[in-house]
């Protein structure tokens, strides 16, 4: 696989992937489609860097999507991921690790009384809207514009991530039987919220909720506004389901549910809770999830679930997150990087937004705060396009999108964050 490693080895390994893979890559979001140029492919990971098939180092903001929070190719991962495949690499029956899994994401997350593991985040989103449905007997779920839970059809309504970016918000494909049953509001505006409670709340099985939407951006709540969430679908005997698969360990141990103190019904997880390998959960109320087979009718089933190498892993990096608790360390380097880029914008005067949450920032460049999809699709993504190749070729990756959410890990503090502050603003500086 790595032969061709050295000049223009990304280059030559790309023009053999398209010819055997649509658009050269297994996820759209991978390809440079906006921010233009030829996706580079990976040969190794460790801590905050990439190195890439051309040996070049990278800073990488990208974090394989969310999951790496110990950095790449952590340690303890690794190990724990070794000791488990001594005893073999899927069992097709329970295995010990499930049960410690569960134990953590129960002690973990505070919504979650019982969990089923998946292989995805799409399956955890997918399996919660169902089993939403399948507990209140309705059929309409609400979803916010921007919002991306994965590429489930009813869900792959104005959604965003690779969806927004490549310009398919509305997926082909979709029936529009389905999509009708999906409800799109803009995401904090409460008074669309209460009018369409008002108007059909006895048919709402769900409102599903990125609670801090990271797929369009980042997008933070108005105060008040994850409350109202919580407060219409109690008053409607609806099921509030919280997409954590971003947010979940990142913001904190327990997610943003933890951090403000709703609890939602049911949670979507994913990323971080598989160290590294393919995974995802849901969980919630036991009175809720006890209405999946084989107690209840709602069907969910999967021949890797809760596979004892994503479970060692997943293990290991919720027991690290456990015993160093790093988030005040994240919160701190996510600060230094957004105090550098509004100075290096403030200096430039150019308008620039980031919101950040510990580990999680994006770049909007806009006059106005980014509360929605409408806003974040205002602002300037040709700026930040301009930034994103100065900071490739100066050794720091950004996601390949406007509409995608940068994230830190705990490999980043020191030399390399403070490498990364000064290149990140020197690219602002030259737009
Ligand atoms: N949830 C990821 C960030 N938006 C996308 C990962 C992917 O689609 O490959």
């Amino acid at each position: 696989m790595f032969d061709l490693i050295g000049m223009n080895a990304s280059e030559t390994l790309f023009a053999r992937a398209q010819q055997l893979i649509p658009g050269g890559v297994n996820s759209p979001v991978r390809a440079f489609r906006s921010v233009g140029g030829t996706p580079f492919f990976t040969q190794r990971a460790q801590g905050a860097h990439l190195t890439t098939a051309d040996d070049v180092d990278l800073i990488d903001f990208v974090c394989t999507w969310g999951p790496a929070i110990h950095g790449h190719n952590d340690p303890d991962v690794r190990a724990a991921i070794a000791r488990a495949l001594e005893n073999g690499t899927s069992f097709g029956t329970p295995n010990p690790y499930e049960v410690d899994m569960a134990e953590l994401i129960v002690e973990l997350v505070p919504s979650v009384e019982k969990v089923r593991m998946c292989n995805s985040g799409t399956e955890a989103t997918m399996s919660a809207i169902r089993l939403a449905r399948g507990y209140t007997g309705r059929d309409k779920i609400i979803k916010f514009a921007g919002c991306y839970h994965g590429h489930v059809d009813s869900l792959l309504v104005k959604a965003g991530s690779g969806a927004l970016t490549l310009g398919n918000p509305d997926s082909a494909g979709i029936p529009a039987s389905f999509a009708a049953e999906t409800i799109v509001l803009d995401y904090n505006d409460a008074d669309a919220l209460r009018r369409t409670f008002a108007a059909q709340g006895a048919e709402i099985a769900a409102i599903i909720v990125e609670p801090y939407p990271a797929n369009c951006g980042l997008i933070l709540p108005d105060p008040g506004y994850l409350e109202l969430l919580r407060e219409l679908c109690t008053q409607n005997d609806s099921v509030l389901i919280f997409d954590e698969v971003m947010t979940g360990f990142r913001v904190a141990a327990g997610g943003v549910q933890a951090l403000v103190g709703i609890t939602p019904d049911l949670t979507a997880l994913g990323k971080i809770i598989g160290g590294g390998l393919p995974v995802g959960a849901f969980g919630g109320r036991a009175a809720i999830m006890d209405h999946l087979a084989p107690l209840g009718p709602v069907y969910q089933a999967g021949t890797l679930s809760g596979n004892p190498l994503a479970m060692a892993a997943g293990i290991a990096a919720l027991k690290k997150l456990k015993a160093t608790q790093p988030y005040d360390r994240l919160e701190k380097m996510g600060r230094t990087l957004r105090d550098a880029l509004l100075g290096a914008a403030k200096s430039k005067g150019l308008p620039l937004q980031v919101p950040q949450v510990g580990s999680m920032y994006a770049l909007f460049f806009s006059e106005q705060p980014v509360r929605n999809y409408g806003d974040a699709t205002a602002s300037q993504t040709a700026h930040f396009n301009q930034l994103f190749k100065y900071a490739l070729d100066h050794g720091v990756y950004l996601p390949p999108s406007a509409y995608e959410t940068c994230f830190i890990s705990t490999a980043h503090e020191g030399a390399d964050i403070e490498q990364a502050a000064e290149i990140l603003a020197a690219g602002i500086r030259a737009i």
